[in-house]
């Protein structure tokens, strides 16, 4: 297993820790250092082991930090890091993950009130401590009681772009073990949720206990929380992963059932109980000759359970895509024939919403359209955060910045292997209000429009008047949300979609894990209104164009099929897009 994202975990926190002491400047370097080594590609570990030289030629990895990280895989440990979590003993995870409160906010409660625990927070918020502290005020104070609940709900639930990659080795590992005959992951993983409660893995085999054994054994566990003869649970990484094991004639029925959701497998159950069969974990059965209330879980005539794909069929549908199993139209679809033909990760040619470091990015435009060109994209927009609010710390580009980039771009697309589309993400202010002047807008290919600021209430009237602004072309990240810390804004997608699409805009499903905005119920209304959508990585980095693969499963919760989506087109049909 790679090492990346342990050593990049740890970077962060360093970050995070002398951000709260007020440190400035490092930690901003510690970060991008963090992002940029869980972004590569290789095992860092392989570099740690040839010296400080190795490690330094990974981008923003100075000596300082190439140092510790060979510390880390020398000692296990980094001293620094450990000296500072007993000067600041705060659970910051927790803490940070109440919108509004940041490594500095956690650093000045603790020095001003000792407050290491959400429970802390919670108590001094309710008992108006936190208004007396220096540099806060009632304000900041509401905001704390009013999001501390969503913080401690979310805290539970793991990003879908830190479980996937988990439960793929898991199930690697899985599928190694002597006696394994099929393995797939179930549950929300396989259903590409935005948000996972712990990773299912389904095997069939005939040796459920040395299956389950050689589990325990697996070096990312740190507990066994249960161990039977066909059934394990364990907490590794910070997950919980369950195993099930059933003999191979029944995976396919255990797999479908496994996968849910809840809602799919009622919806499916009552479709089996019309037609006289009964569905569940072991297989369809006929059950016209048994009679009513009688029989075990196994009784009756078995006509399918080895594949997932002969159980729909026993129960005369198509098989039903994981992505689509969330009992929204699906069921009925399924049974008339009549599913969507799902978009797929080839299907899409380009990404319209990414950074450089024009603005908050980390690389070059040239290395963005050398890293998209790589990545095997057609064309890739350079839409660099305009100023505005939401943009702290001077990211964002004043129109003249704008304008010099422009010609940056041309100069970066007369070489590159790819169409290079100049582009801007402007804010959608609280008065709908965009953040750019519109003769720059107006020579700009690719005008993303965010909201970034107030995200709070309902921000549909907002979102409608900036899809009609006559230069945008894509509404980025429509409610704004950021999974497991802020809902974002409410927004009645059905009267959003139908003015984007009156207005030639598209409506964003931002891909990065920690948004994934527009969600997948939201984007199959979107598209029944007749909207466009665009699937966008907002990468800030080339290593981020593989978060691609999340847009794409996200979309696939929305029904969508390739011609729904604006990036599977060609840059010249895109060009009458944006144009037109
Ligand atoms: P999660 O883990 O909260 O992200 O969501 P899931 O969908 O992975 O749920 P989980 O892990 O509790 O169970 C996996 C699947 O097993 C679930 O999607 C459907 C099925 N399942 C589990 N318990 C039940 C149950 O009590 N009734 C039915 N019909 N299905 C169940
Ligand atoms: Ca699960
Ligand atoms: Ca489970
Ligand atoms: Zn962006």
């Amino acid at each position: 297993m790679s090492h990346n994202g342990e050593i990049a975990s740890r970077l962060a926190e360093f970050a995070d820790l002398l951000d709260a002491k007020g440190v400035e400047y490092k930690p901003r370097a510690y970060r991008r250092a963090a992002e940029n080594i869980r972004d590569h590609p290789g095992d860092i570990e392989g570099l740690a082991a040839e010296g400080e030289n190795a490690v330094g030629e990974i981008e923003g990895v100075g000596d300082a930090i190439s140092a510790k990280v060979i510390e880390y895989f020398e000692t296990g440990e980094i001293e620094e890091l450990g000296e500072l979590r007993e000067e600041l003993p705060v659970d910051m995870a927790a803490l940070t993950a109440v919108e509004g409160v940041g490594p500095k906010t956690v650093g000045a409660l603790y020095e001003a009130l000792g407050i290491t625990t959400l429970d802390e927070l919670e108590a001094a918020a309710e008992a108006g401590e936190i208004q007396d502290v220096k540099g806060f005020g009632t304000k900041t104070e509401e905001n704390i009681v009013e999001n501390i609940d969503f913080a401690r709900e979310a805290h539970a639930r793991t990003l879908l772009g830190t479980a996937h990659p988990y439960g793929e080795q898991a199930k690697a590992f899985v599928a190694d073990i002597g006696g394994v005959e099929q393995c797939e992951l179930g549950g929300s993983l396989r259903r590409w949720r935005a948000t996972i409660g712990d990773v299912d893995v389904l095997v069939g085999s005939r040796e459920g206990e040395a299956v389950v054994d050689a589990f325990t054994d697996w070096p990312e566990v740190d507990g066994v929380i249960e161990a039977g003869e066909t059934k394990a649970s364990v907490r590794a990484g910070g997950l919980r992963v369950d195993v099930r094991v059933v003999a191979p004639e029944e995976f396919g029925a255990a797999l479908q059932y496994f996968t849910g959701s809840k809602d799919h497998n009622v919806a499916v159950r009552n479709r089996a109980i019309e037609r006289d069969l009964k569905v569940n974990e072991y297989g369809v059965f006929d059950v016209s000759d048994v009679p009513d209330g009688e029989g075990h879980q196994r009784a009756g005539e078995r006509i399918a359970g080895e594949t997932e794909a002969a159980v729909y069929e026993a129960l005369g549908m198509e098989w039903v895509p994981p992505e689509l199993r969330e009992n929204r139209g699906e069921v009925a679809a399924a049974a008339d024939g009549d599913l969507p033909d799902l978009l797929v990760e080839d299907d899409v040619r380009g990404d319209l919403h990414t950074h450089s470091e024009w603005s908050d990015g980390g690389n070059t435009v040239a290395e963005m359209a050398a890293g998209a060109a790589e990545f095997g994209h057609e064309y890739i927009a350079i839409t660099d955060h305009a100023t505005g609010p939401g943009m702290v710390g001077g990211v964002g580009l004043e129109d003249d910045d704008l304008r010099e980039q422009i010609a940056e771009v041309e100069s970066v697309a007369a070489e590159a292997d790819v169409d290079v589309f100049s582009g801007v993400e402007a804010n959608i202010t609280r008065d709908a209000e965009i953040s750019v002047a519109d003769d720059v807008l107006a020579d700009l290919d690719v005008v993303v429009a965010s909201p970034h600021a107030a995200l709070d209430g309902d921000g549909t009237d907002r979102l409608v008047a900036a899809a009609q602004h006559p230069h945008v072309d894509i509404i980025g990240h429509p409610t704004g949300r950021y999974l497991n810390r802020r809902p974002g804004l409410d927004v009645d997608v059905e009267r959003l979609a139908t003015a984007a699409a009156d207005a030639g805009t598209a409506l964003e499903v931002n891909a990065s894990p920690a948004r994934l905005d527009l969600n997948g119920a939201a984007i199959k209304v979107a598209l029944e209104a007749g909207a466009t959508i665009a699937i966008d990585t907002d990468a800030h980095s080339p290593g981020s164009f593989g978060q691609m693969t999340y847009g794409v499963h996200t979309a696939r919760r929305g029904w969508a099929e390739a011609g729904d989506v604006l990036n599977t087109r060609s840059a010249e049909e895109l060009r009458e897009f944006l144009d037109g």
